[in-house]
């Protein structure tokens, strides 16, 4: 098989990316180590920042999120015992996020692919990239197993967009690749319940530990704690989840709070991660293969979505205009947004959380960040900035 660029990967990044190379006439391969419907259950974020809204929208990829996605002004932060405050994006910028579930996102690409009649093979193993460190003369190809078959494809570019545990970015040499990392003390505990949610995205600093309530829609709530990183899942039955759930939001907030048998239960621990750089040759990482940040401020899926709008943005540049400027200066540009995304996600999970090994020094300096934070305009302004994105940069 030949095409001009391999992706790996179906997730939000890849199947993003093989939709706008279509769009630009640039062929591709997407390849998938496991079934469509496990790709298709995962329950993961649902936060899109303006920016990540406006890509879905000028692909066509947009019409069920603007039908069935929840528009928000703002969020809400609250903390023991004290009033909680809406960090409102609207207000200070003019811009509203929207609460769309990256489930509904993937089932959304799946569907444009298969309309495009985008290859997308799945349930592939033994994914080996070759020829792609960029050397002179190199002939990048990918090669893989399926259903016992060895197969192989040539290609002139190969994207990963494998996640974190892929295989891309380790076909990178290590004397190539700098990796910087912060792995948090405790993890989230995410339920899903079909029950009102709160009306706003709610995070919450209490004694106990963190939460967080979300929305999927009308009848559907995603909620989170934060608990111990030993803590496994049969540790949390509803009977324990939800007076703990409430126990950490304010009263008024708390008694709002319904509770139905939660349908889905799992544990992520939390972490920071960058790899650097993003580009080895004829190979481009986007998404987590990349980076992984903690998911306090919704970043990661709209990070995967921002290094795709760039590489994309690249490779249409080189197909059309013949020129590699871009692609030459993707790994910087995407590094740009992804740090400061980064920066962001470590700021609130320091802010939100209780740590562990907190001196009541450190626990006073948190206390006092939020009440500056309550009380300063400009502080809610610059969290509001961050929290619904930064624009992306512009080229000529
Ligand atoms: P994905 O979604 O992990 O997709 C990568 C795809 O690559 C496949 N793959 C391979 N395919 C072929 N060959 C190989 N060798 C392969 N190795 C892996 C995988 O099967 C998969 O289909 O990465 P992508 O596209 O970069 O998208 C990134 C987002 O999914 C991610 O940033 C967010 O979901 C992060 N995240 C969350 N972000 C939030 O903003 N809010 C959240 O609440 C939130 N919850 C989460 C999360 C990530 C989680 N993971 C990765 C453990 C909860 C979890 C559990
Ligand atoms: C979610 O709705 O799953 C969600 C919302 C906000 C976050 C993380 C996850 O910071």
């Amino acid at each position: 098989m030949k095409t001009q660029v391999v992706i790996i990967g179906s997730g939000p990044a890849g199947l993003l990316l093989s939709e706008i190379l279509h769009r630009h006439g640039i062929e591709s391969v997407v390849l998938e180590r496991s079934a469509r419907e496990h790709v298709l259950s995962r329950i993961r974020a649902g936060v899109l920042e303006s920016t990540t809204v406006d890509v879905l929208r000028e692909n066509g990829l947009a019409a069920r999120m603007d039908a069935e996605g929840h528009p928000h002004d703002g969020m809400r932060i609250a903390w023991a015992g004290r009033d909680s405050f809406m960090v409102d994006t609207q207000a200070t910028l003019g811009r509203r996020f929207m609460v769309y579930g990256q489930t509904s996102i993937q089932e959304d690409l799946y569907a444009a692919a298969d309309r495009r009649g985008q290859p997308v093979l799945t349930e592939v193993a033994d994914v080996v990239l070759h020829e792609h460190d960029g050397a002179p003369g190199a002939k990048p190809c990918v090669t893989f197993v399926q259903g016992g078959e060895k197969r192989r494809i040539d290609c002139e570019f190969i994207a990963g967009c494998d996640g974190f545990h892929g295989v891309s970015r380790r076909s990178i040499p290590e004397s190539v690749r700098k990796e910087y990392e912060k792995v948090y003390p405790f993890g989230w505990l995410g339920v899903m319940a079909r029950v009102k949610p709160l009306p706003d995205i709610t995070y919450v600093n209490h004694p106990r530990g963190f939460a967080l309530a979300s929305y999927r829609n009308e009848k559907l709530s995603r909620f989170y704690i934060q608990v111990a990183l030993e803590d496994k899942v049969e540790d949390w039955p509803d009977d324990r989840f939800w007076p703990e759930l409430k126990a950490r939001f304010p009263a008024e907030m708390a008694a709002a709070i319904e509770e139905d048998a939660t349908i889905e239960k799992s544990i992520a621990p939390l972490r920071s991660f960058v790899s650097e750089p993003m580009r080895y040759g004829a190979l481009f990482l986007c998404g987590d293969a990349a980076h992984i940040v903690p998911p306090t401020g919704a970043k990661g899926l709209n990070l995967a979505v921002s290094d795709v709008f760039y590489l994309s943005r690249a490779l249409a540049r080189w197909y059309g205009q013949g020129k590699p400027d871009l692609l030459d200066s993707y790994s910087a540009m995407a590094l740009r947004r992804v740090w400061s995304s980064v920066r962001t996600s470590w700021y609130l999970t320091n802010l939100l959380h209780r740590f562990p090994h907190f001196s009541e020094f450190d626990q006073k300096a948190q206390e006092y960040e939020l009440d500056y934070l309550k009380n300063s305009r400009f502080a809610q302004a610059a969290l509001a900035e961050q929290y619904a994105g930064l624009a992306y940069e512009k080229v000529d």
